[in-house]
């Protein structure tokens, strides 16, 4: 049997701005509930929570972590959070296994960028959300501002639970409108002394429970009509009337805490047991066949991939909620998206970097077993006979792309491994081959995203790494049209090389007539798949050259396309029509052709007014109101062209057109003048042509390093 049933499992992630006070908070409520004899701090670098050496090393969480805490009967599994922006995806998958989210205020700062982010996440997973104004006992901490910034961004449903006696060195009385008590706390805070609310808190005690019993009321016609008939609420209505509206997302209570003295976890711990929804509660999980999932013990077994992590100090682990169903060691399940069956080993509880073994899992709770062989995040497994796949988690896209390459030579295949070991563990992090920058590209959320990343590769495998700039997927055109040829002969010894090739190219546009005074009598149209296209005439009169050598003709000018005369990138929207040329009965072959196609080709494009065109994008970014001139002159200060600008709630939405060239370090370069505030993406809008001199400076620094490999 289980410790404890569904019902009695509540999965709470801790969100908030970096710095809020989640770890601190978390470590309090594992102090509380007796898990651990002494409260670590984060200054102290021993909490439960941030128990990463990287992590102590800059003071701050980086990496999601699961605890677990038991409080007067109830199984709580805290899911703490990194607060920073860069670390998006651990937020994300955390918010798809909890059912309750805590979003912490610092009572110093108000409601902080972090927050609106992980807000908008909230409202798509419908997350029943509580919010705590923590540091309340810092000289300057506002609970008034922080509460009418709460209500500002969030919705009048922020509803007060608590607010404080007194902030600052004196914060230690805390008045519940839902208890109608005050809690008093010794210095050492902990357990309060809970009496009644004196005279002077009263009247506005009195009111802000009037308005949090009709806020819950309001929600539901009985309980409405209860609290007209009787001018109150029974406790256990509340609470259902409560629970109901916090699943609708109707409602928000706001609590009180001060982390650093530990006053108020206690309560916020009894208010999760009491009110918050069990997962059982919550909406049932649909299946992507449309069949419905109720989160049952006794149902099928079926759990969903969140993390997965390989750390020194943990080892390697999947982490998983159960979905439905009990999971026990020994079970098979499979894999709904490869097939494979996969043995569930031992099954464990997390304590920061320490496993607890367990010998099951019900519906509902969240835990870990040993790394899974050929199962990955967002994969959903379940006992054989079934065809459950649960609603993946959607990552954002990426905000930064950097090239990275191993510093010593020799070492790409250990960099390679490395990397895919980090593409495991992080689903924000995408790792991109690209044959055409001959480049390895990082695709990732901010600096700090890749800092990590780099710590990761190098602590992991010993491995030296550097980050360079991406370079830029240039293409290449024509702007006339022009004739060449080329005789490719070679005799050496036995059978020679023959092959003649006359051919006239001319840009390429849509629905473009054919070539006049030339014999079209066959003509191809490729998409190429870097973009544009390639028209291929046989223009060929009299047998000049035999029909069997066009694809090597055809093979020859691909080639070159891969790797324009210019600067080495792909060529796009010609017409090549091959009109003439010579053959030897016995010397031509198909690589004298294509030799032939590809000289010709090359020397016409460079007769043909060649032009460089460069990737501009559309950039987007939303940015509060007071800095839009400042991003704007960042944008401008990149060639960028501002289009438009329109308000978008708290936020003004820029958008520009900006080169692909300028934008490197664009992510770095907003964050240092928002302080974080502003969000961007960007998209690919177009292929431009280049300024003359900007293409020559290109060109010739090309010309420089193909006369280097040649010499
Ligand atoms: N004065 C004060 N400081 C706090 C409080 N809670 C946390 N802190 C401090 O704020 C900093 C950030 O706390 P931490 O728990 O790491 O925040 P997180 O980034 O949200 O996990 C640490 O230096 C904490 O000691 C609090 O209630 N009062
Ligand atoms: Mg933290």
């Amino acid at each position: 049997m289980a410790e404890f049933d569904t019902a009695h499992v509540k999965n709470i992630v801790l969100l908030g701005h970096a710095g809020s006070g989640k770890t601190s908070l978390a470590e309090c409520m594992l102090f509380e509930a007796g898990l651990i004899s002494r409260r670590g701090s984060v200054a102290e670098r021993n909490t439960v929570g941030d128990y990463h050496e990287l992590e102590h090393e800059r003071g701050n969480s980086i990496f999601s972590k699961l605890l677990h805490t038991r409080w007067r009967g109830y199984k709580i599994n805290l899911l703490d959070t990194p607060g920073y922006n860069d670390f998006v995806g651990d937020v994300l998958s955390a918010l798809r296994v909890a059912d309750t989210g805590v979003l912490l205020l610092n009572a110093v700062n108000g409601v902080e960028v972090g927050a609106d982010v992980i807000w908008q996440y909230t409202e798509r997973f419908r997350t029943p959300m509580i919010f705590a104004i923590n540091k309340l006992d810092h000289d300057k901490a506002d609970y008034d501002r922080t509460l009418k910034e709460a209500r500002d961004h969030f919705g009048a449903r922020v509803t007060v639970i608590q607010y404080p006696v007194q902030t600052g060195a004196g914060f230690h009385e805390i008045v519940d409108v839902l208890q109608m008590k005050l809690y008093t706390f010794r210095d050492s805070g902990g357990k309060p002394e809970k009496l009644p609310i004196p005279d002077a808190e009263r009247a506005r005690a009195e009111q802000l429970h009037r308005e949090l019993v009709e806020t819950v009321a309001s929600v539901d016609e009985t309980l409405m009509e209860h609290y007209f008939d009787k001018g109150e609420l029974e406790e256990d209505e509340l609470k259902a009337g409560f629970r109901k509206a916090m699943i609708a997302h109707e409602i928000f209570p706001l609590f009180c805490l001060s982390a650093e003295r530990n006053m108020g976890s206690g309560r916020l711990m009894g208010f999760i047991d009491n009110v918050c929804p069990s997962a059982n509660e919550l909406p049932p999980q649909m299946a992507r066949s449309g069949e419905e999932l109720p989160c049952d013990a006794a149902g099928p077994a079926c759990i969903f991939i969140y993390k997965t992590v390989s750390e020194s100090h943990v080892g390697e682990l999947s982490y998983f909620k159960v979905f439905s169903g009990t999971v026990k060691p020994g079970m098979e399940l499979v894999n709904e998206l490869n097939g494979v069956i996969e043995k569930i080993s031992q099954l464990f509880l997390l304590e920061g970097n320490k496993r607890i073994p367990v010998t099951e899992l019900v519906a509902g709770d969240i835990g870990a077993t040993l790394k899974l062989k050929n199962t990955h995040v967002n994969n959903t497994l379940h006992v054989k006979g079934r065809n459950y796949e649960l609603t993946p988690i959607a990552f954002p896209p990426s905000n930064m792309t950097v090239a990275i390459e191993a510093v010593k030579k020799g070492e790409e295949e250990k960099l390679s491994l490395a990397l895919h070991q980090l593409r495991e563990e992080d689903p924000t992090l995408l790792v991109e081959v690209s044959p055409e920058l001959k480049q390895t590209l990082l695709h990732c959320q901010g600096d700090m995203h890749l800092a990590v990343a780099k710590w990761k590769i190098e602590s992991g495998s010993r491995l030296e790494v550097r980050f360079v700039k991406p370079r830029i997927p240039y293409r290449e055109t024509i702007c006339t049209g022009a004739e060449a040829s080329y005789r490719h002969k070679k005799q050496s010894g036995g059978a020679g090389q023959f092959a003649e090739v006359h051919l006239r190219i001319d840009p390429w546009y849509e629905d473009m007539s054919d070539p006049a005074g030339l014999n079209v009598r066959g003509r191809e149209l490729h998409d190429l798949p870097w973009g544009g296209k390639l028209a291929f005439y046989n223009c060929i009169v009299g047998g000049a050259i035999d029909a069997r050598f066009l694809p090597s003709i055809l093979k020859g000018v691909m080639e070159k396309m891969h790797e324009g005369p210019l600067t080495g990138s792909y060529v796009r929207d010609v017409r090549v029509c091959v009109f003439d040329g010579k053959m030897h009965p016995v010397d031509s072959n198909d690589i004298s052709f294509k030799i032939a196609g590809m000289m010709a080709f090359r020397e016409a494009f460079r007769n043909a007014d060649p032009q460089v065109l460069e990737p501009v994008y559309h950039v987007e970014v939303l940015s509060p109101e007071e800095l839009t001139g400042a991003v704007m002159g960042e944008l401008q200060s990149r060639r960028g062209l501002v289009e438009g600008m329109e308000t978008e709630g708290h936020f003004q939405k820029i958008g520009a057109r900006v080169p692909l060239a300028e934008l490197h370090g664009f992510s770095s370069a907003l964050r240092s003048i928002t302080q974080g505030r502003a969000k961007f993406s960007t998209r690919l809008d177009d292929y431009v042509p280049m300024q003359y001199e900007a293409q020559k400076k290109l060109t010739e620094a090309y010309r420089r390093t193909e006369a280097e490999a040649l010499a």
